[in-house]
């Protein structure tokens, strides 16, 4: 380690102790008994020591809590938080130069020249510098020194002493009032009190070297390349520094340097040509400036912004945004300004141009069409978010827009060619977006009324047709006992209204207008005639369940002749059922039986029940009376139920037709002609009379 630190200047042989001549309290730690700094810790350094460790423990045990994490994005938060600290002294006009230096052995070494953090007693720790207390108490930044401080955001004032905590070895050099000072720590530890270490003429600034802790990273190591970009970035945002570069020849590698200065002058214009290269651009000229931010009609300025924007013919567009050239990915109060700016001052163009179809212009068409770079810089910016990196200083807003929207009117009556071609694109991208929109908004109309499921059907909640299968029932108080009686994850119930029409004898202008009909297809899913689709049946059986009397057969039957006619591949696929449901139910005791007609039930009455004993026989008027468990029981469950599968005549094609013909159809005369013929076979019930 001492190795690693050969290059800081080695301390003189008596160490001052700190406090600008105004001499500390007389303590162990007075020159002439202060303890060598390389054994400090060893020798118990001082109460205080223990301290400052429990000030710093919460960062060592919980890292997360303060650099979100201990992999490669939180080490390099050290890093950021160091150097924000270095480029907050020079936006606030106090340092020029700011030196990066990646160092063998994972050390970072990072040097301004500005005031030098202040070295004086701390007002509230009179035993303690100011520069101790940053580097080993969570203070909240806020006032230092009698002044507010502005923070960098990230860690928000807390930076050093966390960067401290974090790092096996942290040296922090001050030069500041003609005087070096030094004081060095490990893991948070002070090794000694801050020492002056020599007089300098014109020296000035911070200057601090640390190697993040392998304790809490474990292997982990700064990536040259990730912190060449940040200092660029940073370069790039304050055109007002120049930042020096330096790192290991070992690490230096692929678009990284040895060394680089980096000082741009054209500030965000810069970047943003560098990063666009050769894209296609809407317009050749960028529209780039700075403005000072004003505290209100005639006040002082409170910040400054900066900008560029580049016009896109196509591709990415992006807004990149800052603050005291902190990145706020997550936009915020700056951002809304600088959009609000542009839409308006757009807006403002159309109507000097009598162009009506700008006020549909959107911010998104507008951003859509735009790369940028927005930098604020403000006193005390306040951040939010998860990861604080949205900047919520309210009066960002309007200080920003205000700037801007002054100088875009400006940049727009001074280039009319090029302020009427964005008109027409961003206008042009707004009527694509509507396009779209009503595009849209048709097909999923369409999707939905390909998907519209009949009010009444009362659907079941699996979708696979395998697992599920549909009742279609005479009526709605049918309907209500079945919807009791069924599984509701796999049985779905479609009430429908009476007699159905009969597909035999309709035209089929009528069978295409009948409404009862159509329902009955929208619910299977499937279709009907040519565009029957089995793939798109939304039930695997297809089960009607009319009441046990000649009303009920009829409908069965009109359904049946329906499906005959228009879905035969729901009946070739085996699909359709009939249910079974009973006309009695027989009770006596603790037993029930239930009979389908009353040759059953006589047959029932004799077999099933000791001679004699009173059978309590109850008639089901309908299904709609039938309580929901004797309906589930006897009709509707899976497990005890009796389904007929409806078949067409298997060898004889024309049979099926015949009788569907002679039934259902058209000719009267065929209808009287099969009851002649089969009157002998029919019995009382089946005629029902
Ligand atoms: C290499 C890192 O930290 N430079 C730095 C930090 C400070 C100052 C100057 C500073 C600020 C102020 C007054 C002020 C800090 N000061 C404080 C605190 N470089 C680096 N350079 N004098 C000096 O803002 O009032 C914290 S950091 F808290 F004292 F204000």
């Amino acid at each position: 380690m001492n190795d690693l630190f050969s290059r800081m200047p080695t301390p003189p042989a008596k160490p001052v102790p700190a406090g600008r001549g105004s001499a500390r309290p007389a303590s162990a730690r007075s020159a002439a008994t202060a303890p060598d700094p390389v054994h400090a810790a060893e020798q118990g350094y001082s109460a205080r020591d223990i301290e400052v460790l429990e000030g710093l423990e919460p960062v060592r045990r919980r890292p997360g809590m303060y650099i979100g994490g201990t992999d490669e994005a939180a080490l390099h938060h050290l890093a950021a938080e160091i150097i924000d600290n270095a480029m907050d002294e020079a936006v606030a006009g106090h340092a020029t130069t700011i030196d990066v230096a990646l160092e063998a052995g994972n050390l970072l070494s990072v040097r301004d020249n500005g005031r030098g953090i202040p070295v004086d007693p701390h007002p509230k720790f009179k035993d303690r510098s100011a520069l101790e207390v940053i580097f080993t108490t969570l203070h909240s930044g806020g006032k230092f020194s009698g002044k507010a401080y502005a923070t960098s955001g990230g860690l928000h004032g807390v930076g050093s002493s966390v960067v401290n905590a974090l790092s096996s070895r942290l040296d922090v050099e001050v030069a500041r009032d003609r005087a070096v000072w030094r004081q060095s720590y490990e893991r948070g530890r002070p090794l000694g009190p801050l020492e002056k270490v020599g007089p300098t003429q014109n020296r000035r600034g911070t200057w601090l070297r640390f190697v993040p802790d392998a304790e809490i990273f474990g292997p982990l190591a700064f990536s040259a390349q990730r912190l060449y970009r940040l200092c660029r970035s940073k370069a790039f945002l304050f055109r007002g520094v120049t930042l020096r570069w330096e790192c290991d020849p070992s690490l230096a590698r692929g678009d990284v340097p040895e060394r680089a200065v980096l000082h741009f002058p054209g500030g965000l214009a810069d970047s943003l040509r560098d990063e666009l290269g050769s894209a296609p651009a809407l317009l050749s000229e960028l529209w780039s400036g700075e403005a000072d931010l004003p505290a209100g009609p005639g006040g002082a300025a409170t910040g400054r912004v900066e900008w560029a924007v580049a016009w896109l013919e196509a591709g990415e567009a992006s807004l990149a945004s800052f603050c005291n050239t902190i990145p706020t990915p997550q936009g915020g109060t700056h951002e809304a300004g600088f959009r609000n700016a542009l839409l308006k001052g757009l807006r403002g163009w159309g109507e000097q141009r009598a162009n009506k179809r700008t006020a549909q212009v959107t911010p998104e068409d507008l951003l859509g069409a735009v790369a940028a770079k927005l930098s604020a810089f403000i006193r005390e910016p306040q951040f939010q978010g998860q990861t604080k990196e949205r900047l919520t200083n309210v009066e960002a807003t309007r200080l920003v827009e205000t700037a801007l929207r002054d100088r875009f009117d400006h940049w727009l009556a001074g280039h009319p060619a090029q302020a009427d071609a964005l008109l027409a694109a961003i206008i042009e991208r707004a009527e694509d977006r509507l396009r779209r929109r009503e595009q849209k908004d048709t097909s999923r109309k369409t999707a939905t009324n390909r998907l519209r499921l009949p009010g009444k059907l009362v659907d079941c909640s699996r979708t696979r047709a395998a697992e599920t299968e549909i009742f279609l029932v005479e009526g709605d108080s049918a309907g209500g006992s079945a919807k009791q009686a069924r599984n509701r994850e796999t049985q779905a119930i479609l009430p429908l209204r009476g007699k159905i029409l009969n597909v035999a004898s309709a035209s089929a202008e009528k069978l295409r207008g009948n409404q009862e009909l159509r329902d009955l297809v929208e619910a299977l899913g499937c279709g009907q005639g040519a565009r029957y689709d089995a793939a798109r049946l939304r039930y695997g059986r297809v089960i009607i369940m009319t009441d046990a009397d000649v009303d009920g057969a009829h409908i069965a039957s009109l359904l049946m002749t329906f499906f005959y006619r228009e879905l035969p591949g729901l009946i070739a696929g085996g699909h359709l059922h009939l249910a079974q449901p009973p006309l009695f139910r027989l009770t006596h005791g603790a037993k029930t039986v239930y009979a389908m007609d009353d040759r059953d039930r006589a047959r029932k009455l004799k077999s099933a029940f000791k001679a004699g004993a009173k059978v309590e026989v109850s008639r089901f008027k309908g299904l709609g009376e039938m309580p929901p468990v004797d309906l589930k029981r006897t009709t509707m469950d899976p497990a005890q139920r009796t389904l007929l599968r409806v078949v067409t005549a298997p060898e004889d094609h024309t049979a099926t037709e015949d009788r569907v013909e002679s039934l259902m159809g058209r000719r009267p005369e065929l209808r009287f002609q099969f009851i002649q013929d089969n009157a002998r076979t029919a019995s009382d019930e089946m005629l029902d009379v």
